[in-house]
């Protein structure tokens, strides 16, 4: 699925972000940058063992909750990795959608930054940190959307969601958006 907004567009995917072809990959991190599961333990396998080298020399404390960082790409086909760190779901009180739609935003300012046309995007915090993929569908989307429209770039933003329901979650939500 994929929906035009001025000269940008967003994509909707099905499928393992480790396979996309873009200029950046956005990984789903924690503060501390330390390998975990998912995306994360994903993204450092097929990237290979200097992307975790990197990340421990460039960044020895972390990244903070709502932003991200980052490095090369290791064996991935992308030019860079983007560490994003999304917020621990705690029940909706804690500042989760703000703390969400800020790791995007640093997402596309380092896509811009870096001059990344194509970046791709996992469902953050929808794992393991407890997002509800509706919420965290809907919030996603019209942070990236806003981007877009004000700034006109990064030319495509690809959402690679893991599976069916993640997927259907993220259609509807683009789909409400674009009416
Ligand atoms: N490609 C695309 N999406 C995936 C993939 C993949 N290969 N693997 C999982 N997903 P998560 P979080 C989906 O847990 O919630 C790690 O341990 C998954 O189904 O990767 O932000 C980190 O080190 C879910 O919808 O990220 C952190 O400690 C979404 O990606 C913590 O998890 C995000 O799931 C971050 O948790």
């Amino acid at each position: 699925m994929i929906v035009q907004f001025g000269s940008c567009r967003i994509e909707l995917a099905q499928g393992d972000i480790t396979r996309q072809q873009v200029d950046a990959i956005v990984n789903a991190a924690n503060h501390v940058l330390m390998v975990g599961g998912g995306v994360d333990g994903a993204i450092h396998r097929a990237a290979g063992p200097s992307l975790m080298e990197e990340t421990r020399v460039k960044f020895p404390d972390g990244c903070p909750t709502g932003s991200a960082v980052v490095t090369s790409a290791g064996r991935l086909r992308a030019k860079f990795v983007f560490h994003a760190v999304g917020p621990i779901w705690r029940g909706g009180v804690g500042g989760e959608a703000d703390l969400l739609a800020s790791a995007y935003r640093r997402c596309l300012e380092l896509a811009v930054e870096h001059s990344c046309n194509r970046i791709a995007f996992p469902a953050l915090s929808t794992g393991v940190y407890g997002y509800p993929m509706d919420l965290a569908a809907e919030r996603s989307l019209a942070t990236v959307r806003e981007f877009l429209l004000e700034h006109q770039q990064p030319e495509l933003v690809r959402f690679v969601l893991f599976d069916g329901g993640s997927f259907g979650a993220f259609a509807r939500a683009l789909e409400a958006m674009a009416e």
